[in-house]
C-alpha cells in the first residue's frame, strides 16, 4: 500500500521533470511548423484537441511510471481516448493527463502542464503539477500539506497567503471557470447561467454592490486547481471535466486548506461551508459539476 508517500512523491516528480522536458521539446517543434504540419488532431468536436505530443508524453508517463511502480493501475486521457479504459478499484492507480491545457500548448500560450495524480480506494491521494514553461511544480500528499517549489528553489507551504484568507462569499472574489470542450447549445446555455451566477451584478453595479472581481478561464484545469491552492484564485468552477485534469488538483487543493464539491448548490448567494462536501467517485468520474474553492481555515500541519 502507497502509506510511505515520500519515495512515491518523489519518484513522480523526477518523472513529470522529464515530461516537461518534453512538452517543450514539443512546444518549440509545434511553433516553428506550418499549420498543416502541426500534427495537431480532433477528438470530438474541432474544439477537442490532441497533438502527437500528448500522445508522445503518456507514452512516457506509462513507461516511466510502471517502470518503478508496476503494480499501480493507470489512467491516462490519451490511453482513454484509444479505448484503453481501466476501471477504477480501490487499488492504487495513477491518473494522468500528459499535457493538460492542450490548446494553449497549440497556441503557444504559456499555461500548460503535466497533472500526475495517484488515486487510493478512490481517493486521490499524491499528486503533482508540473509546468515546464513557468517551472513552476505543485507537490502534494495526503496529510503531508501542499507545496509549490518555483525555477527549483526552496518549496514554499501553500496557500502563500499567510494567515490564508478564508472565503465567506463571493463577493471580491476571482473565479476561475472554463468553457471545455461540449459546446451542444444545451451546454453553452448552462455554462453561461452559471457564469452570470458567479460574477453577474444582482445589485446593479452601485457602489458597495456585492460581487464577484472577475472570472478567469486559464485552460487547464489541473492549473486552475493549483491557482486556488495558491490563493490566486478564490474558486474554480467546471461542468464536466475529467479525472485526470484535476485527480492530482484535488488532493494539492485539499492539503492546501481548500474545499471539494460536486454540488452546484454553492451558487446561491452565500456560501457556507457546511455546504460542501468530500471528493466522490461520482463527482471524479461522473463528471458532475466539480467545485473547488478556496481556504475553509487554516490548514492543518503535518
Ligand atoms: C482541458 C481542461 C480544461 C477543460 C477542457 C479540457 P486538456 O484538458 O483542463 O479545463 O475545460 O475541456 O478537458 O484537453 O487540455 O488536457
Amino acid at each position: 500500500t502507497p502509506t510511505e508517500y515520500k519515495p512515491i512523491l518523489d519518484f513522480i516528480v523526477t518523472v513529470a521533470r522529464k515530461a516537461g522536458a518534453l512538452i517543450l521539446e514539443g512546444s518549440a517543434a509545434i511553433q516553428t511548423v506550418s499549420s498543416q504540419e502541426t500534427g495537431v488532431n480532433e477528438k470530438k468536436n474541432s474544439v477537442d484537441l490532441v497533438t502527437e505530443y500528448d500522445v508522445r508524453v503518456e507514452e512516457l508517463l506509462l513507461k516511466e511510471l510502471k517502470n518503478g511502480y508496476p503494480n499501480f493501475k493507470f489512467i491516462g486521457e490519451e490511453s482513454y481516448s484509444a479505448g484503453k479504459r481501466e476501471p477504477l478499484t480501490d487499488d492504487p492507480t495513477f491518473c494522468v493527463d500528459p499535457i493538460d491545457g492542450t490548446t494553449n500548448f497549440v497556441h503557444g500560450i504559456p499555461f500548460v502542464c503535466v497533472s500526475i495524480g495517484v488515486i487510493y480506494e478512490r481517493r486521490p491521494i499524491i499528486g503533482v503539477i508540473y509546468n515546464p514553461f513557468l517551472d513552476h511544480l505543485y507537490t502534494a500528499a495526503k496529510s503531508h500539506g501542499a507545496y509549490l517549489t518555483r525555477n527549483n528553489g526552496t518549496p514554499q507551504r501553500l496557500p502563500l497567503a499567510s494567515p490564508p484568507k478564508p472565503l465567506s462569499s463571493l463577493h471580491g472574489a476571482v473565479i476561475g471557470v472554463e468553457w471545455g470542450s461540449e459546446r451542444s447549445s444545451e451546454s453553452m446555455a448552462g455554462k453561461s447561467s452559471s457564469f452570470v451566477k458567479l460574477a453577474g451584478d444582482p445589485e446593479r453595479g452601485v457602489p458597495g454592490g456585492k460581487m464577484a472581481h472577475s472570472l478567469r478561464s486559464f485552460g487547464s484545469g489541473a492549473l486552475n486547481c493549483a491557482m486556488v491552492a495558491q490563493g490566486a484564485l478564490d474558486m474554480y468552477w467546471e461542468i464536466g471535466c475529467w479525472p485526470w485534469d484535476v485527480s492530482a488538483g484535488i488532493i494539492i487543493v485539499q492539503e492546501a486548506g481548500g474545499i471539494i464539491t460536486g454540488s452546484h448548490k454553492v451558487l446561491s448567494d452565500t456560501i457556507n461551508a457546511e455546504q460542501f462536501g468530500d471528493v466522490t467517485e461520482d463527482i471524479l468520474f461522473g463528471r458532475k459539476y466539480l467545485l473547488i474553492r478556496g481556504i475553509a481555515d487554516t490548514p492543518t500541519e503535518s
